[in-house]
């Protein structure tokens, strides 16, 4: 089954609006952003005023991890699925710059959430081989927004991995928080080859083989562990693609102290909740404070999928606290073990 031709008139639409966006690259810039690989986070940017940010984003096709002897051609930003998270402040003139190396196939561009424009950027960005462009917009909205790639038939350009999270800070910044983590969802359709590829029947059939947090099974488990401390008041930026579904994210051990409802800064913070519901191509904000040691596991609890890979451990470190939590049997507890 051929992608375009089935999602052609998406891409119609977005190559339609391309209007004045594109901007010569002469621009005064006075920043250049601060990209980070999941699930490490930048660093708070609001305390400056408005600036003018340059973000440097290329396109990389590569063979990765995605599963324990499972290989998967990846398209990514900078080579990391998913892409690096930027961060930049409410009235940041923020200057685009996507490179697309001659070494990949495909063409590609970028579809930013936090844009106020027709196809939020995809119209003016798509780079074939070879190419560089530059476009410009103003982040006018704070919020946590989902960036992709929307060139071609769209679906196989998300589904193989162009994605991430374009933080918006408000003017005055979000609380501070002791520790951030970047994590990300999304749901892989694999083939049958050595090398897996993207297979569009089980894309439509909304039948995913994996379903992972940070890009591959395992990449927030053992040694990659989230690491905090008793007392600590975390924040997870969290984002899910998709493609397809729909996320019941959930902490297992722990309460949301806020949740910042769809990603929004400025709308409704929700207070006290076990299990939020991130839409595809939506992101959350959760904060919650660590009141006793040992392990918490984050898991879709949609469950099934934590067979598919949708799990991932958030490993705090202290004292631990009688008052909150203990046995009262003789009950040996496994430390490596968070479940329920
Ligand atoms: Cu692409």
């Amino acid at each position: 089954m051929n992608c375009k031709k089935l999602f052609g008139k998406v891409g119609v639409v977005c190559c339609s609006a391309a209007l004045l966006f594109l901007v010569s690259s002469k621009a005064t810039a006075n920043e250049t952003a601060q990209l980070t690989a999941a699930p490490n986070v930048p660093s708070p940017v609001a305390k400056r005023g408005p600036a003018t940010v340059v973000v440097n984003f290329e396109a990389k096709e590569f063979v990765g991890d995605l599963a324990e002897g499972k290989k998967y051609k990846f398209w990514s930003y900078n080579g990391t699925v998913p892409g690096p998270m930027v961060r930049v402040r409410v009235g940041d003139t923020v200057e685009f710059h996507l490179s697309n190396p001659k070494t990949n196939v495909q063409p590609h561009n970028i579809d930013i959430h936090a844009v106020n424009g027709p196809g939020g950027g995809a119209a003016v960005s798509t780079v074939s081989p070879g190419e560089t462009k530059v476009f410009q917009f103003k982040a006018l909205n704070p919020g946590l927004y989902i960036y992709h790639c929307a060139a071609g038939a769209i679906v196989d350009h998300i589904a193989n991995g162009m994605y991430g999270l374009f933080l918006v800070e408000p003017e005055k910044g979000l609380p501070k928080a002791d520790k951030e983590f970047y994590v990300f969802q999304s749901e892989f359709f694999t083939d049958g080859a050595p090398e897996a590829g993207f297979n569009i029947e089980k894309g439509l059939a909304e039948h995913a083989d994996h379903v992972v947090f940070n890009g591959k099974a395992g990449a927030l488990m053992g040694d990659n562990a989230l690491k905090a401390k008793v007392g600590d008041n975390v924040r997870i930026f969290f984002g899910n693609i998709g493609p397809n579904s729909v996320s019941s994210f959930h902490i297992i051990g722990e309460i949301f102290d806020r949740v910042y409802s769809e990603g929004a800064i400025g709308g409704s913070v929700n207070h006290n909740v076990q299990t939020t519901l991130v839409p595809s191509a939506g992101s959350t904000i959760v904060e919650f404070k660590l009141d006793v040691p040992g392990p918490y596991t984050l898991v879709d609890h949609s469950i099934f999928r934590v067979a598919k890979g949708a799990i991932g451990q958030l490993i705090a470190e202290g004292k631990e606290n009688p008052a909150v939590y203990k046995s009262l049997s003789d009950v040996h507890v496994d430390p490596t073990k968070g479940g329920h």
